[in-house]
């Protein structure tokens, strides 16, 4: 009798997990496939676009500074080349949509989320989607790199919030 509660509690519990997984597997918009070969998708909540590598190289990227700490060195400078996060925004809708967001939400393959407010996303030379690091690719999760893009926050000194692999970026 017993046996039966134990094996119903069981079914039960592995129903529980296929339904989560199911569910968070729609909140992902980009597949493993996809992230590996650099797309990005933005969205406003509503609309939503997909860019490639190619779309984010021709948005005038630029180089840069920035101090990064991580788990493996202490705060070390390195040289990195990106887009202004505004503008690939801008690019997609507008510094319009930006100025009247509550929140930027970044979104990672491995479900990691950031939250920025839309005044830093706006500050000029702050926060940026990086792709190369000291002249090289960031590299895929699978390669031990943190790209292919990288959230990098010039001002903010915590890596906490320098969101690696990302692949999603929504203006709300
Ligand atoms: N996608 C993703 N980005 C992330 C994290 C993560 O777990 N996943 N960890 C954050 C933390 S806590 C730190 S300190 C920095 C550097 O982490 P690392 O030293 O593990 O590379 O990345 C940040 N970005
Ligand atoms: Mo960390």
């Amino acid at each position: 009798m017993k046996n039966k509660y134990v094996i119903a509690a069981v079914a039960l519990l592995a129903i529980i997990v296929a339904v989560l997984a199911f569910v968070n597997r729609q909140n992902m918009k980009i597949t493993g496939a996809e992230a590996v070969k650099g797309t990005l998708l933005v969205s406003d909540g509503k609309i939503e676009k997909k860019l490639d590598f190619q779309d984010i190289e021709a948005m005038n990227p630029v180089e840069f500074k920035a101090v990064q700490d991580t788990s493996k060195s202490g705060p070390e400078e390195h040289a990195f080349k990106g887009v202004l996060l505004k503008d690939v925004i801008a690019g997609v809708f507008s510094e319009d949509k930006l100025k009247k967001a509550s929140k930027v939400v970044v979104k990672s393959i491995d479900g990691y989320t950031v939250a920025l407010s839309p005044e830093e996303v706006m500050e000029q030379g702050n926060v940026y989607l990086a792709f190369e690091k000291d002249g090289k690719p960031l590299g895929t999760k699978a390669e031990g790199g943190s790209g292919p893009y990288q959230i990098i926050i010039t001002k903010d000194q915590f890596s906490q919030r320098w969101c690696k692999f990302v692949t999603e970026v929504s203006v709300q």
